[in-house]
């Protein structure tokens, strides 16, 4: 199991505080927030670096914001975000993190509906498979992931569940374009999470976790113990980045999650 906490959920002065915290609360890796920085993360590379040879833990991934959403209906404003999620990709690669997390659309974005030709649905879908499939392509040097990740219906109009991620994979058709399953989303969207997990198996390659009630796991009414059974019986091996609000003390709750999470885990 390899778990990880976005590096805003950890209080500290500076970044290497924050890594030096989660290594003590017994975390094995740090999610980067694009958001959580000053400025431009790009501009903190440095710093980054000292802060996991300072703890001695690795960064996990990168987690993009809204403003970094790959699909807009500009063209220009479009490119300049194939170009961010390139330049992220190679920073995670210099990193070693397994990748970037990836959200097409949100609103108030929006594209045209070409109905009856093409619905805005499926022009978004369209235009996300050939720039993913172009990204790829000029990172082919690359081993960094891109994630996936499906919103609940309050965040997202397109792109809300797991089999959705899955077909736009496949579309793609690329090993490094991967599915994020995030626990809180899936909680709102999915008729059956452990049964989603289990039909997208191997091309689950990101999670992050949360409660029901976006609290840390445990704190809420998700069963742990069987998804995190379906995503160990599905043979997932990566990063499980904890994205959520933290209750009580954090010097005990966060432990104590860890503890919780490893728990199941094991007896999965
Ligand atoms: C947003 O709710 C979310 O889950 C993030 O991982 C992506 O911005
Ligand atoms: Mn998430």
């Amino acid at each position: 199991m390899r778990l990880a906490i976005q590096h805003t959920m950890v209080r500290g002065k500076s970044l290497v505080e924050r890594f030096q915290r989660a290594a003590e609360y017994g975390f094995a890796g740090v999610e980067l927030t694009t958001g959580g920085f000053s400025g431009s993360i790009f501009d903190h590379v440095e710093e980054i670096e000292e802060a996991m040879r300072a703890s001695g833990l690795p960064v996990s991934s990168i987690c993009t914001r809204k403003a970094e959403d790959l699909i807009s209906p500009d063209p220009e404003e479009r490119a300049a975000r194939q170009e961010n999620l390139i330049r992220l990709l190679q920073l995670a690669e210099r990193l070693g993190a397994s990748g970037v997390v990836c959200v097409p659309i949100r609103p108030p974005a929006r594209l045209v509906d070409l109905s009856p030709v093409w619905t805005e649905e499926e022009l978004i879908e369209r235009l996300l498979v050939v720039t993913l499939q172009d990204i790829i392509a000029k990172t082919a040097d690359l081993d960094a992931a891109i994630f996936l990740e499906p919103l609940n219906r309050y965040e997202a109009r397109f792109l809300r569940t797991i089999a959705q991620a899955v077909h736009i994979g496949q579309s793609v058709g690329h090993r490094r374009v991967q599915v994020l399953a995030d626990f809180f989303h899936m909680n709102i969207e999915e008729a059956d999470m452990p049964n989603a997990i289990r039909s997208a198996g191997s091309r689950i390659g990101h999670v992050h976790l949360a409660d029901s009630n976006r609290l840390l796991p445990g704190h809420g009414h998700i069963d742990f113990a069987t998804n995190l059974k379906a995503l160990r019986r599905a043979g997932f091996s990566g990063w499980m980045a904890l994205e959520c609000g933290i209750p009580g003390d954090p010097d005990k709750t966060l432990p104590a999650c860890v503890a919780f999470l490893r728990e199941r885990w094991q007896q999965a």
